[in-house]
């Protein structure tokens, strides 16, 4: 099998050779997770906390049907400005490669590409789950079946509730993937520390997560690892304001008929628009967040791989 041409940014692939410490960060939460140019400043900070801890970003996207993996700054502008690519999961690429598409790569996409070019640790915002309702509407993000098959491991804050969280946790135990809580007992709900759900381990230190990312490997699981990671507790929001939103949200896009891969961007723009921006600011804080997680575990990860 051979595998596909990815273009990789210069220091990504230095970083790569050297067995140093890269963070893969994915391109849906630019081209349709968040507005312009909040987006672009977003993801230009994010990439900056992964290299003040100590750890070369990797954003993930396809342009012009090419898979690039780290971006020039004049790439990510024109990414985070253009409004015809398309929101791309792994099941996407192909077809888009061939027609010399561009595309925003979600977290299934951006795993699979981010596990052919060597880098084991992704950072993003929330990953997709199961919606709610799915009982009716069959909607399961292909994130959670990419998390069955693919080892990376993903830096997240959780889920949202515009997802149905039980369901979602109850999914990834079928897929095998171990879900980790990062300095909690609780598995957190994106914009609040609490689900009402535990996370099924707990582990307190980077050093820890890289090891179980070795271990994990080591076992031959087969399966990535979700690191829920909490938002800092002054960037959180109510629940009491956020789940009203979010309900608000949800039942629009019931009533409009919104279905498939248009539900989730239009959840995020309708909850960023109804609670006034306020879920924007708290969304870029938990991500910030996330990114200097991935970046201080990859690090602790490349030590762990030198040592060996
Ligand atoms: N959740 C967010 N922000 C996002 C996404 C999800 O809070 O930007 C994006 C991610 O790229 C994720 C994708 O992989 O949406 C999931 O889409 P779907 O639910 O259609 O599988
Ligand atoms: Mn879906």
């Amino acid at each position: 099998m051979t595998k596909p041409d990815l273009k990789l940014a210069d220091e990504v692939a230095v970083a790569l050779a050297a067995g140093d410490a890269v963070v893969a960060l994915e391109s849906t939460i630019i081209t349709h997770g968040m507005p312009y140019p909040a987006n672009l400043e977003t993801a230009r900070a994010v990439e900056q906390v992964v290299r003040d801890n100590g750890a070369t970003p990797a954003t993930i996207t396809v342009i012009d049907g090419v898979i690039h993996v780290g971006l020039t700054d004049a790439q990510l502008e024109a990414l985070a400005r253009a409004k015809d690519v398309v929101k791309a999961s792994g099941r996407d690429l192909a077809a888009v490669m061939v027609r010399k598409g561009s595309a925003g790569t979600t977290v299934s996409a951006t795993m699979r590409i981010a596990e052919l070019a060597g880098i084991k640790i992704f950072a993003t915002g929330g990953v997709g789950g199961v919606h709610r309702g799915a009982e009716q509407s069959f909607d399961i993000s292909a994130d959670l079946t990419e998390l069955g098959a693919t080892g990376t491991t993903v830096v997240c804050a959780g889920v949202k509730s515009i997802l149905d969280i039980p369901k979602t946790l109850e999914f990834l135990e079928t897929q095998r993937v171990p879900i980790i809580a990062y300095g909690s007992d609780d598995f957190p709900a994106f914009f609040t520390r609490r689900s009402g759900e535990k996370a099924d381990h707990r582990l307190d230190t980077p050093e820890e997560i890289a090891a179980a990312m070795i271990a994990h490997e080591a076992l031959g699981s087969g399966t990535g690892i979700l690191i829920a990671n909490p938002i800092p507790e002054a960037d959180a929001l109510s629940p009491d304001f956020i789940d009203g939103t979010i309900a608000d949200a949800v039942a629009e896009a019931e009533r409009l008929g919104i279905q498939r891969k248009a539900v989730t961007p239009f959840l995020l723009a309708r909850i960023n628009e109804l609670s006034g921006g306020r879920s924007l600011t708290a969304n870029i804080a938990l991500v910030k967040n996330n990114a200097a997680l991935a970046a201080k575990t990859a690090v602790a990860h490349a030590r762990l791989k030198k040592s060996v």
